[in-house]
């Protein structure tokens, strides 16, 4: 039954480069959105060690709280909360939730000795992806987890639980601790084929069973808020742990399936819904990774490097454009210039990590005897064009790996407002693109929450009504296929 009442709820939303707390209210049939609280967040270094500081994100997360309480209507209390941050990282703790590891970033370089194992031995990666339907990405926590106990073998004497991100900071709201399905399945330890974890892929990785409980499914109601007193009747709600879940949730989706996703931030994820995993020699190949939806269905996705070139590129020009009249300057600087003869290899590894990205763009250039741009702008051109033919290419292989045709290409997320690059995404695809203006991850976080409160029936339904309200922007590309 669609409640009477307006319901108000947070959504806490941690990114890479940025956190929020969302206010979102539901009041007939329609979710408005306030930003409680924006600050920044960064992975810090000691030695060559990369570390997220968990105690200043749980410290912004209860100043959001505290400002999106303060934002009620008088009287009003907050229904539900729910978190979702990026994917793969966790952290480690005793019985009493105590943390005995430090929490680690998951650009630290200290998976690539594992990942060279893993690539280097065919048959293992065979194995561990039949398993898990997750490729060898630098990040995943199972190589992590690995380096963790080889490297410190004490810590399996220490730790009794491992809890991703979302499920620590659900278990600092609860004191409840649980793994959540969506962000068990970034690790490359859950059972592509169930919704347990994979008992080859920990046994492979040297990493403790006991550390984990079955993963729960979006949805599930952990308790109410302990230990913060305005929030002593607010539920707390497992929605999808992942950002890229919640912002697939988000899309205003046809429902016929022959939309493509495209969440674009610091990261590009390029996906779609299936019943069915995508698996084999190709899907490999193909760098595909079989993640989950909330309701255990799959999002078969493959993560092209994304804004994180350009955020990079950016440190690197003192010029670096401030507020969005001096974006918008600098797009349509970048859009006067002519289509860039070759384009970058956007897979490279030597820009996962760089000291400095324009530095490394300028010697994968230099090695395949191409000119470096000149200009910011020249790079802002190069990067859009080099990120819309990567979704172009990872889009054409799901069409072949799983039969299947793709109509349009749905947008969220940072890389929506760039239109050079939603452009430049549109043409390579030969399919137009659709741009939200929406914020994807906080709005498919609230979303869970709506339909756990029963103020929603299910996804279906919230992606129409939603649909209506949103402004749209469309690309037409300007050669067919
Ligand atoms: C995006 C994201 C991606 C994941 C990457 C690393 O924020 O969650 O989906 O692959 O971060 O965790």
């Amino acid at each position: 039954m669609p409640s009477i009442k307006p319901l108000h709820l947070a959504a806490i939303d941690l990114g890479a480069t940025s956190g929020r707390v969302i206010l979102g209210t539901w009041s007939k049939n329609k979710l408005t959105l306030t930003e409680a609280h924006r600050f920044p967040n960064a992975f810090q270094s000691i030695g060559t060690n990369d570390y997220w500081s968990v105690v200043g994100l749980w410290h912004e997360i209860q100043t959001g709280l505290a400002k999106a309480v303060a934002a009620l209507p008088r009287g009003a209390r907050l229904a539900s909360v729910g978190v979702d941050t990026w994917g793969v990282d966790y952290a480690l703790v005793n019985d009493a939730g105590r943390l005995v590891f430090p929490v680690h970033a998951y650009r630290d370089a200290r998976t690539q000795p594992g990942l060279k194992r893993l690539s280097d031995t065919r048959a293992a990666l065979e194995r561990i992806y039949a398993a898990t339907g997750v490729p060898a990405v630098f990040y995943n926590s199972s190589l992590q987890l690995e380096e963790t106990v080889a490297s410190c073998p004490a810590v399996e004497d220490l730790a009794t639980r491992c809890l991703f991100l979302p499920d620590y900071f659900n278990f600092l709201l609860s004191g409840k601790m649980a793994n959540e399905l969506t962000i068990a399945s970034t690790t490359q330890l859950l059972d592509v084929h169930s919704t347990d974890w994979s008992r080859a892929a920990l046994d492979h990785f040297h990493i403790p069973a006991t550390w984990f409980s079955k993963p729960v499914l979006s949805g599930t109601k952990l308790g109410k808020v302990k230990g913060i007193p305005a929030l002593a009747t607010t539920q707390v709600i497992a929605v999808p742990g992942h950002d890229t879940a919640c912002a697939y949730d988000a899309m205003p989706a046809s429902p016929d399936g022959t939309d493509l996703y495209l969440s674009s931030g610091t990261w590009s994820l390029v996906g779609f819904e299936s019943d069915t995993p995508v698996l084999g020699a190709e899907a490999l190949a193909a760098r595909i990774s079989n993640e989950r939806i909330g309701d255990g269905r799959y999002r078969p996705l493959t993560n092209v490097i994304g804004l994180w070139l350009l955020e990079g590129t950016l440190k690197d020009f003192a010029s670096r454009p401030a507020n969005a009249a001096e974006w918008a300057k600098l797009i349509a600087a970048a859009e006067k210039l002519p289509t860039p003869a070759a384009l970058l290899e956007v897979a490279d590894p030597a820009l996962t990590n760089p000291k400095s990205m324009k530095a490394a763009i300028d010697a994968q250039l230099k090695k395949r005897r191409i000119t470096a741009p000149k200009t910011l702008a020249g790079y802002v051109r190069l990067i859009c064009a080099s990120l819309g033919k990567g979704h172009a290419d990872a889009m054409r292989a799901f069409e072949r790996l799983a039969n299947k045709k793709f109509k349009r290409i749905l947008i969220v997320g940072g890389g929506g407002k760039n239109r050079l690059l939603c452009q430049a995404t549109a043409d390579h695809a030969g399919v137009p693109v659709v741009s939200f203006e929406l914020e994807g991850s906080a709005v498919g976080n609230l979303a869970s929450q709506l339909i756990a409160l029963g103020a929603v029936k299910d996804l279906k339904t919230f992606r129409t009504l939603l649909g209506k309200t949103l402004r749209q922007t469309v690309y037409t590309p300007r050669t067919a296929r």
